[in-house]
């Protein structure tokens, strides 16, 4: 049987300079997310990529003394690298300016303008150049741009407008009706309100300001507006307008995973585009917050950028997946500060879950000559510990369903703890030094069985430790699901001691670097 399709979109990235750790943010979840769907038995596709045209893109490039395309195929190429060295798993990397994509982007331009949802008209209004957008006065957030806060200029010019009032109804059926369209949930109130519920106006779909951009089809004066080019780089990726049964399989996007930003971009603009073509609309939008540093947005300008590569550099993909996922409630802002990332690397990566393995691995080869066996001997100690591993897997499988990243592995992370007191509550050390193996053994082996499991649900955040896990432990990977089950280790497995899995930092030197 085919197995189900599950389309994740991560927003298409602006190439006017390299990626840093908020938005890559938006790629770590959406990989974890991938891992997750894949690991449960779905076909699980992931989208990321670059949005390459409008004005602020050709500005950075003219900036930069570079033509526009040169200066995309630099940063585009720059962020595959980087992807690649966060170990993001994805599926597709789109470029607005594939020819591909292109022409996807003037045959719905053209369909739309043939359907009389696109007419020609004249705009005047404020514009905000980092949203590429255009606002009336009332819109405005105290004469700032609604989405971003920045400065808005005044303007007028002929237009391409999308007749986005015409959905007005539709789309405050689609809130109404389904309500797991938009995450989290206040932020359907605020695009009910600050919105919909105000009536929407027609939209600007097109600029004659400049030309980096898809021409429209039959009017060469004008360039396509670059939120219609970057948001049907969701269709293109999967096949659209060249491989309809890829298409047919991966649409509608189970959820794009967008910064809390452009939710508007991707709730209104883009739902009303979809209707307009007769297509499917995604089945979720998850917005999540800022990451943000001493409680403030990272901005060039404020010259507080964090970027990625010295963490993945000095503490390896695994950690730094587990700190965001485990340190920000996704759909929250949250701070990022190097001490609680050294903090949470100390107690829950070196402390909790590095020694539990190292400590159970040293016992296994001191006690029992390197094998796993099972013992005869039984207490309520057992139980308790066999009974919070099977409410783990069920909590966490529920969380991490419900995109509750940072619960999922406060979960985890009780029972990692919990196993660790089962080892001071079972003294192995006493029981070896005592000989009582047939005791012994049944408390070594339901500390291997319960690492086997922390180590397979953990497998979506931190594959390479899964796999230093399984390997020390001897075990072969029996799945995600096998995580559901207590003893599936077989007698007389032989362990292999290796290195540490994390080794403690020195939280004074580190911030040094
Ligand atoms: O918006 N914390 O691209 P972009 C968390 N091209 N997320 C952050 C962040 C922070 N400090 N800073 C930025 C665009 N982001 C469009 C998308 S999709 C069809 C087109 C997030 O490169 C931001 O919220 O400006 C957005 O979701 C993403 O990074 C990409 O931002």
């Amino acid at each position: 049987m085919d197995k189900q399709a599950y389309y994740i979109t991560t927003p298409i990235y602006y190439p006017n300079s390299n990626l840093h750790i908020g938005n890559i943010y938006t790629s770590v979840i959406a990989d974890v997310l991938k891992r997750y769907k894949n690991l449960q038995g779905y076909d699980a596709f992931l989208t990321t990529g670059t949005d390459e045209h409008g004005q602020k893109i050709m500005n950075a490039a003219l900036s930069h003394g570079s033509q526009p395309q040169q200066f995309v195929d630099k940063i585009a190429g720059e962020t595959k690298l980087l992807l690649k060295k966060l170990d993001i798993d994805y599926d597709s990397f789109i470029r607005s300016t594939d020819p591909k994509h292109e022409e996807n982007v003037q045959k719905i331009f053209q369909y739309l303008y043939d359907k009389g949802d696109i007419y020609k008209g004249e705009y005047e209004g404020y514009y905000c150049e980092s949203c590429e957008s255009y606002f009336t006065e009332s819109q405005l957030d105290n004469g700032n741009c609604p989405d971003c806060g920045r400065k808005v200029d005044y303007h007028k010019e002929e237009s391409y407008f999308f007749r986005l009032s015409k959905y007005t109804d539709r789309l405050r059926e689609l809130f109404k009706d389904r309500p797991e369209f938009l995450e989290p949930k206040f932020r359907q109130n605020e695009m009910l309100n600050n919105f919909i519920n105000k009536g929407l106006e027609d939209l600007s779909v097109t600029r004659n300001t400049f030309d980096w951009g898809v021409d429209v089809p039959f009017d060469n004066e004008h360039v396509v507006y670059v939120w219609i080019d970057a948001l049907s780089c969701y269709l293109t990726a999967i096949g659209y307008g060249y491989d309809q049964e890829k298409f047919n399989k991966y649409w509608p996007a189970s959820v794009h995973l967008i910064g809390k930003d452009i939710v508007r971009f991707h709730t209104i603009i883009w739902p009303a585009l979809l209707m307009a073509l007769d297509m499917p609309l995604p089945k979720k939008v998850f917005a999540h917050g800022w990451i943000l540093f001493d409680n403030d947005k990272m901005s060039k300008s404020k010259g507080n950028i964090m970027y990625p590569e010295p963490l993945v550099e000095l503490y390896g993909t695994d950690a730094l997946k587990y700190f965001l996922l485990r340190e920000f409630n996704f759909g929250s802002d949250g701070n990022f500060l190097s001490k609680k990332f050294m903090d949470r690397y100390n107690s829950d990566l070196v402390n909790d879950l590095g020694n539990l393995l190292s400590r159970t691995i040293s016992m296994i080869s001191k006690y029992n000559g390197g094998e796993i066996k099972k013992g005869k001997e039984f207490d309520a100690f057992d139980e308790d510990l066999i009974r919070l591993a099977g409410l783990t897997y069920d909590k966490f499988t529920s969380l991490m369903d419900e995109f509750k990243f940072n619960e999922a592995l406060e979960v985890l992370w009780n029972f990692v703890r919990r196993s660790n007191k089962y080892v001071d509550q079972t003294e192995p050390w006493i029981l070896g030094r005592e000989e009582k193996y047939d005791r012994l053994n049944t408390v070594l082996y339901n500390l291997a069985e319960s690492l086997r499991i922390i180590a397979q649900l953990v497998e979506p955040i931190m594959r390479n430790t899964t796999s230093e896990i399984l390997k020390q432990l001897g075990v072969e990977n029996f799945g995600f699901e096998s995580a559901k089950e207590f003893g599936l280790i077989k007698e007389k497995t032989k362990v292999n001691k290796g290195k540490n899995l994390f080794n403690r930092l020195d939280t004074e030197e580190e911030l040094k670097k």
